[in-house]
Order: C-alpha cells, then sequence, then structure tokens
C-alpha cells in the first residue's frame, strides 16, 4: 500500500526519479531525522527522509512529553511550533515527593525564568511530518529493507548510498552523506564495521509500565514520587489526560496488571500526608519499558553521522531522549551548512566530540534522577537512607536545587 504523505501513487512515482540523488540521506522519522530535515531545508540543502514504519504508527506512538526550552525555541524556528505554543503546557516546575510530602523545584527562580513544555511527542512528529510535507522536502514512509553502503571513507570520491524498497521495488538513493537517525533498533549504527566504535552500556534492574488515562492530572505540574513500594511519577499530556508510570521489572506482563491493580500502586505510590488526591479514569493505553544507558563513541564514521536514540539511549527519568536526539541534529545541521556553504569540514570532524560532551552530561543527570528516585530489589537499608538522603538534600539545599533545574530545563547549547 503506498501511503506517501498526502499524495497519489502516481505523483509518488514519478517522485521517484528524483529520489535517486540528494545531498543528505537521513535514515528513520522520529525527532532526530524530522527535525534534521528541516534544519537543512533552512540552510536550502535537500534531504530525503526515509522510515520504515507508516505514517499512522509514527503519529500515534506514545512516548516522551518534556521538552526542553532549547527544543521548544528550536521547533518555533523550524515553523512547526505554532499547535505546541496553542496546545503545550509551560511548567515552571517539577515536585519530588518522598516520605509523604512534596518539596517543589521552582525552576523559574533557580535559573532565571526558565521551564519546560509538556507536549506529547507524537504531536511533535505530527506537526514535523505536516511542515515537512508543505515545505514540498522529501519524506518516505513505509520502505523496507534499509541498508546503507560506502560511507565508510569521509576523504574518498564515491558516494554513500541507501538501498531500499518501495512497494516492493528496490530504489537506490545516492547522496553525499547519511544521517543515521534510526533510533535503537535501526540499521546504521550495526552498519559501522566491528572495532570501529566502542559501546558504553548499562542496563538497569527494572522499567516502567506506563499509562495513558481520561482523566484530569491531578496536580499543576508533575510529581516524581519515591517510595517505599517503588517509584512513581505522575505526569500529563493535556487538561482532561494524565500519563502514570509505575517502577516495575523490566519484563514485566502487562496481563499481571489490570486496570484496578494500577491505579492501587499509583495511590500508594503516590500517597501524600499533605491532603492531596489521584483523580482516576479510564486507562486508554498501557505499556512497558525497559530502561537503559548506552552510548557510542565516536558517533561518525565517514560520512555516516549518528544521531538520537541510534547514538544513545538515557532512561527516561531525567526526561532527555528527544531533547539529546535534538541536540546531536542541531550540531549536525550547523556542520553540513558549513561544509556546504564554505568547504570548511572541520565542523563535521568534531561533530562526535562536540555532541559526546552534552550527551554524557545528560547521562550523568539521568542516571543520578534514575538512582535517587528508584527502589533496587533487595536493596539494604543502608542504600535506602542514602537515597532519602540524597532527596531530603535535593529539595533543602539552594545549591543541589539549582543543579536539579539547570539540568531538567536543559544545559545551554555550546
Ligand atoms: P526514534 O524516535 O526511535 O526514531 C527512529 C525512527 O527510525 C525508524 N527506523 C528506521 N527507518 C528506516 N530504516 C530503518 N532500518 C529503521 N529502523 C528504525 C523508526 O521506526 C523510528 O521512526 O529515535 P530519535 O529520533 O533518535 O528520537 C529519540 C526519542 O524518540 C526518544 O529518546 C524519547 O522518546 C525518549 N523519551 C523521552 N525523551 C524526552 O526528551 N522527554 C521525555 O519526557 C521522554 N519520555 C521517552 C519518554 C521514551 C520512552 N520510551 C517508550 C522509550 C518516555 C518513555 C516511556
Ligand atoms: C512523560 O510525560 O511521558 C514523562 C515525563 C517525565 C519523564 C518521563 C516521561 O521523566
Amino acid at each position: 500500500m503506498v501511503t506517501f504523505a498526502t499524495q497519489s501513487a502516481q505523483v509518488f512515482e514519478e517522485s521517484l526519479s528524483d529520489l535517486m540523488r540528494t545531498q543528505v540521506g537521513i535514515v528513520g522519522a522520529g525527532p532526530a531525522g524530522l527535525v534534521l530535515s528541516h534544519l537543512l531545508h533552512l540552510q536550502g540543502i535537500e534531504s530525503v527522509v526515509l522510515e520504515t514504519r507508516s505514517r499512522k504508527y509514527c503519529e500515534e506512538r506514545v512516548r516522551a512529553g518534556v521538552l526542553e526550552q532549547g527544543t521548544v525555541d528550536l521547533l518555533n524556528e523550524i515553523g512547526a511550533g505554532e499547535r505546541m505554543m496553542r496546545e503545550g503546557m509551560v511548567h515552571y516546575g517539577v515536585n519530588l515527593r518522598f516520605s509523604g510530602r512534596t518539596h517543589h523545584i521552582d525552576f523559574r527562580e533557580l535559573t532565571g525564568g526558565r521551564g519546560i513544555m509538556i507536549y506529547a511527542q507524537h504531536e511533535m512528529i505530527k506537526d514535523l511530518v505536516k511542515a515537512l510535507l508543505a515545505s514540498g522536502d522529501r519524506l518516505f514512509f513505509d520502505v523496507e529493507d534499509v541498508s546503507i553502503r560506502d560511507f565508510g571513507e569521509a576523504k574518498s570520491s564515491a558516494k554513500p548510498s541507501i538501498l531500499f524498497r518501495k512497494d516492493g521495488k528496490a530504489q537506490q538513493l545516492t547522496c553525499d552523506f547519511i544521517a543515521g537517525c534510526d533510533g535503537s533498533h535501526g540499521v546504521c549504527r550495526p552498519s559501522i564495521p566491528h572495532g570501529v566504535i566502542t559501546s558504553f552500556e548499562r542496563i538497569y534492574p527494572f522499567g516502567w509500565l506506563g499509562i495513558l488515562a481520561e482523566a484530569p492530572p491531578s496536580s499543576e505540574e508533575l510529581i516524581y514520587a519515591y517510595h517505599d513500594r517503588g517509584f512513581a511519577l505522575l505526569s500529563m499530556r493535556s487538561p482532561q489526560i494524565s500519563r502514570l508510570y509505575l517502577q516495575c521489572q523490566p519484563e514485566e506482563d502487562l496481563d499481571e496488571w489490570p486496570d484496578d491493580r494500577i491505579w492501587q500502586e499509583l495511590h500508594a505510590r503516590l500517597a501524600s500526608t499533605e491532603g492531596w488526591t489521584l483523580t482516576e479514569g479510564r486507562i486508554i493505553q498501557k505499556g512497558v519499558t525497559g530502561m537503559r544507558s548506552s552510548v557510542i563513541e565516536p558517533m561518525q564514521y565517514g560520512k555516516l553521522f549518528i544521531a538520537g536514540d541510534a547514538a544513545h539511549i538515557v532512561p527516561p527519568t531525567g526526561a532527555k531522549g528527544l531533547n539529546l536526539a535534538v541536540a546531536d541534529v542541531r550540531v549536525l545541521a550547523r556542520a553540513l551548512a558549513e561544509y556546504y556553504s564554505s568547504g570548511r569540514q572541520d565542523l563535521l570532524e568534531a561533530y562526535s566530540s562536540t555532541c559526546l560532551r552534552r550527551v554524557w552530561k545528560v547521562q550523568r543527570f539521568s542516571s543520578w534522577m534514575t538512582s535517587m528516585l528508584h527502589r533496587r530489589e533487595g536493596e539494604n537499608a543502608f542504600d535506602h537512607r542514602l537515597e532519602l538522603a540524597e532527596l531530603d538534600y535535593v529539595t533543602s539545599s539552594r545549591a543541589a536545587s539549582q543543579t536539579l533545574a539547570e539540568n531538567y530545563v536543559g544545559l545551554p547549547m555550546e
């Protein structure tokens, strides 16, 4: 079935002939690939985005919800922020709840007025896809058998290419550079020869069970709750929809979690001694995500540049994955613009080292938030006391609260 955006099958057939050549071939239409294509378009650089999933799937996949100020500014710059500014919710703080009491971290006061935007990732994807198609750039969903070749030599005159099938027909897209924005299960990173990149990894012994519920959010701002029974998070998507998470086993069986058990657990873990109550509603989506941290070094090989989840994964506790993906492609777009306008290659050569400085700081923050807020199975009383002391310190020391706040709203771009 042809689902080339909103165009007809005939238009699609015609555009296949143009498809054979572009400046930047982008694999993956997640936040990294779509934002990169927009940024390149603004610089007059041509790109083609190839995505294995359908447009519908990409636009409905429930994931992130917290956008840093820098991500919000960028979406506005590329002309895809209008609906987000209307429908998104700006927050100037988050709450940490432990021992039944709630402590507010005031971003506005601690970061000189900065905040975050609550806006669902899939809504952002819809806006990016719509704007990209309106600007005439090329984006193909439902492609199959994607593979990449001839990308290994940065200085060689050989052109990299992306092979794929569309409607059963084999295609080849030749380009100057390939951007591997194909997430943690993509093909670009595994195409780099063995021994060229080093992979750093940490697997956590827990996961998150996430739900969307038709319930007005029970708090104006997010609540991160530390509890003896495990971590819980109250987030939201709109004034009518709550997004809630529970710490669980990494391979938790959802069949063991009927709706009433989920609510019971959320009530227990989010309980407060301050007269607060959790509003329930119909659960409209459920899912389990395992948690891990990973980074590859370097994030480039020849004419292939890896960005976003394809290069690094952070546990969701710091709400950073999408924002980090956007930060990578911002660096890449600037380096490519410099290359095409002046022939300078130094920014491209420095792509990986520039990105990795931010990546490791974000890994540090996400891993710190994760260990402070989660309970480990078999954890001893000493560790438990340390976690409580960490939370007590973070919420009572201005310096510590400020550290959390400046990382949460997003470190400045280099
Ligand atoms: P994506 O979004 O995974 O997109 C990659 C795209 O590539 C496609 N693909 C291919 N296309 C062509 N050929 C192939 N061979 C391909 N293989 C794969 C895929 O279909 C997909 O469309 O990666 P990207 O663009 O790097 O973006 C990363 C973010 O999506 C991710 O980091 C965030 O969702 C993480 N995350 C959060 N990030 C935040 O910044 N704030 C949050 O609040 C937040 N909460 C979350 C999250 C992730 C979660 N889960 C489910 C993992 C909450 C959760 C529960
Ligand atoms: C979300 O709303 O999905 C969300 C919020 C904060 C996080 C992770 C996910 O840390």
